[in-house]
Formats: C-alpha cells, structure tokens, sequence
C-alpha cells in the first residue's frame, strides 16, 4: 500500500509539474530571469502549491501517524548555519544556469532532452560529492560554530563571569564504581537549597536491566537533609554512564539543564543512531538550555556556565561560589584529561577550553566528574585551580597547545570506547529517558554495528 500511495502522489506531483510548465527549462528560465524577458506565471505555480500544502498538512497533522507510515518523515533540524547557506546558494546557481531543480529534471527524463541527460547523472555526481565533503566533516557546522567564541574571548574567566569566591557552597560527592563517575548534591550554605550534578542511572548492560541504586542514595541524601532541588545539571551529554536525572526529578523537583549545544550532539547521535523523526533534536527535552556565561540560582548562590567544548560540542563547566564542576574537561592533576576523539571532540577545543577554566582564581576548589585512580592511588575528586596549573600532567602551565593536541590525539587513539557508550548516548541525548516503547509495548537500545 505504501506504495501505491507513492506512485500515486508520484503521479499527481508530475502531472502538475508538466501542467504548471515547471518542468519546462525555458519556462524556469525566463522565471528567473527578472531583468530580462521575465514571465511571472511560476509565481502563481508556486504560490497555488504552498497554499494547498499548507492546508494539506493542516489535516495531516491531525492524525497521530501517517495511515500507511509509521511516522511522518519530516526534516528535524532548524539551524540555519553554514552547510544550509551554501548548500542554498549552490543549488540557486545550479537551478539558474541550467532551468532545472530536481523534481522537475526527473519528470522531465521521459523527453530524453539531452539537457535532463546531462543534469540528471551530474546531479547525483554532485550528491555524491557533497555526501563525501560531509562524511569528512569538511561541512558539519558543529567545529565551525563552537571555535570561533573561545579564540575570540581569551579574557580572564573573572573578568568575564560573575565569580563569587564568598559562597563556599557545601558539596556532597556521590562516586559510582561501575563508571568511576562522581555526582554532586550542591548545598547553598545558609538554606535548604541544593544542585544535584550529573546522576548516574545503573545499568547491567549483558541482561539490559536498569536500576536506580546510585540515584536513589542521592535522594536519600536531599530527603534526609530536607533539601529542596532546584536544578539537575547534566555537564554534557555522558558517553560512559547513563543520566538519571528524570528519575530523580520526578521523586524530588528540580529544573534539568544541560549546554545548548547538546543539539549538535543529538543531530550527531540522532544520525548514528538511526533515530526517527519522533526524536526531537531541539533540546527541548531539557528545561533549560545554557549558554556561555548563563547564570542560575540555587536559593541565594548564583551559579554560572562556562561552554568548554572538546570533550564533547556540548561540555559545560558550571561555578558555583568557589567550586568548579568540571565535568569532562580536566581530571585530577595525575589523572590529565577527558578524552577528544568522540564525534564532534576536538583536542585543540578541548585545550582552549581548560585554559579558560584554568583563569579562574587560583584557590577555588575543582571537583572531577571522572576519577581513575592512576597508578592504583585511591579514588579522589576534589582539587584546586592553583594545583591543576602547576601539576596537571597534560595540561600544567608551561605544556603548549601543539604538544598538547599531539599527546591528546596519539592517547585517544589507543583508548577502547567506554563499554557503556552505546546505551548512554541513546538515553542521555533524551535527557536520560529510555526511548520509547515500541508497538509491541517493550523498550529497546540499538546497536550500531561499525557505526562508532
Ligand atoms: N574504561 C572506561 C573508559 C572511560 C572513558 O573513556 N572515559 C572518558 C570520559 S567519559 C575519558 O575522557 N577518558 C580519558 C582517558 O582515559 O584518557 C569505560 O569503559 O567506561
């Protein structure tokens, strides 16, 4: 049935094509050619088509689900950045110099005009080459919107932010053995008021069974304490561990928040994981979307956001009074640095982004999201600015951008994925929901096989 409606809709779309004269290269040209012998009439084609799709889809989208699709196929991405602007400009040239665009050059084959002959295969030809420019991410708008900020804005992080070194919030870590993720519960001092920082979901990936041990002994900890969450902050969408932020929303409150560029991540992901149209990739999953220097509250504290891409497009350090949570971006001084080979990472990023952490005063306290234990030394997280500078094996003063980038990228290429990527992307570009359920009411991940 699927498709019959196809050839039908086929054959109606080519009829009025033929009918309007659009697929008719002189017709277009003259169309186009405003200064010139200039014929209006394809206004009115496209004018008449707009306002019938208009009304069309009106009564679609009534529905639920198209009658013979599972979903509507419809384009997710709203950006208007680079890729969409010379993509826009190439197709107009091409459409000018030749009177054809794609719809119309197909209906047109039947003629055999040797113009259509020679449009149709250079055409694809030029598909083809763009797919490949893609695939080598000489198009992908993600390196290109988020270097530019960070090269242009070397300034102090004091000048810049609102740092408040008075507030010494009272911070409460959380370490998950499976992962070696560390989660915080962030008290302000003179209330009840807290942040909690990057929950973990338990996951025992071989049976596929989830639980909420790890995160139900955090809301233990704000229950008993009686706290009041006023924010579960996600640093970046999490390759090695799954966000139980919902859950622990939907039992103690709290607004989620997470780096605006986690759009680029789930238009990544979205495509790697073969995600459906359903799969919204707005953000709009989150509460809220922070952009660099955003400020928060948690009662009296104000907190603000720093944007450090590298690890992931999307990585957010967060202040709070004199504690930093860094997220992916430093470990301990003996631990280095987050990795930068995932999707849209970026050693160079991932350089200029701990140099701005690296400007904040000396003294404020740095909590790790990821600990390690190198060289067998036990578990910790919590360091100062002042230390990381002096003793961070990768990223201590003195270490330069270049030698930084040659050892970030020769490590990253001898380091497996983390075993927990595949589930934690899926469930964390959701804001760490579980993707729906599918016709037979039963959750499922995918595997993508050579697809990371
Ligand atoms: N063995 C760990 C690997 C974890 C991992 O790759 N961690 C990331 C952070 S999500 C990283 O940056 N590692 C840096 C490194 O090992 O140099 C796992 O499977 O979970």
């Amino acid at each position: 049935m699927p498709i019959l409606t196809a050839l039908i809709s086929g054959l109606v779309f080519g009829i009025g094509l033929v009918l309007s004269g659009m697929s008719n290269p002189a017709k277009v040209l003259n169309f186009l050619d405003i200064f010139g012998a200039w014929d209006p009439s394809l206004a009115f084609v496209m004018v008449g088509a707009v306002a019938v799709t208009f009304v069309g889809y009106r009564i679609v989208f009534g529905r639920a689900r198209p009658v013979f699709a599972e979903i509507f196929h419809l384009p997710t991405s709203q950006d208007v950045d680079a890729p969409l602007l010379i993509g826009a400009v190439a197709f107009g040239i091409g459409w000018g110099l030749s009177g054809f665009c794609p719809g119309p050059a197909v209906t047109a084959l039947p003629m055999l005009a040797p113009g259509t002959l020679a449009f149709i295969p250079m055409m694809l030809l030029g598909m083809i080459a763009a797919r490949a420019l893609q695939a080598r991410g000489v198009t992908q708008s993600s390196k290109a919107t988020s270097l530019l900020p960070e090269e242009t804005t070397m300034q102090t992080a004091t000048q810049k932010y609102p740092v408040d070194l008075a507030i010494k919030p009272i911070v409460t870590a959380f370490f998950d053995t499976e992962t070696n993720t560390i989660s915080y519960v962030v008290q302000e001092p003179t209330s009840k008021a807290c942040a909690i920082i990057d929950s973990v979901m338990d996951i025992d990936y071989a049976s596929g069974r989830i639980s909420y041990g790890s995160a139900d002994r955090m809301i233990a900890h704000v229950k008993t304490n009686g706290l009041q969450v006023a924010w579960l902050i996600e640093t970046h969408a999490h390759a090695d561990h799954l966000s139980a932020a919902p859950y622990i929303q939907s039992k103690v409150g709290g607004k989620l928040g997470i780096g605006e560029h986690i759009t680029t991540v789930q238009d990544v992901f979205g495509k790697v994981f073969n995600e459906g149209t359903e799969f919204r990739r707005d953000g709009s999953q989150f509460d809220r979307l922070f952009k660099d220097g955003d400020t928060y509250t948690i009662g009296a504290m104000t907190a603000f956001v720093m944007h450090t891409p590298g690890h992931t497009p999307a990585c957010t350090v967060h202040v709070i009074g004199d504690a930093v949570f860094a997220g992916d971006t430093l470990f301990m001084p003996d631990g280095g640095t987050a990795r930068a080979d995932f999707p849209g990472g970026d050693a160079r990023q991932l350089f200029r982004s701990i140099k701005r952490v690296l400007t904040l005063p000396a003294e404020m306290r740095l909590f790790m999201c990821h600990d390690y234990g190198p060289n067998g030394r036990d578990i910790r997280w919590e360091t100062t600015v002042a230390e990381e500078r002096a003793h961070n094996i990768h990223v201590r003063d003195g270490i330069s951008e270049d030698e930084f980038v040659a050892m970030r990228e020769a490590r990253d290429k001898t380091l497996g994925m983390p075993k927990l990527i595949v589930p934690s992307l899926q469930v964390n570009i959701r804001a760490g929901h579980l993707p729906e359920p599918d016709a037979s009411g039963k959750r499922f991940l995918k595997v993508p096989l050579d697809g990371l």
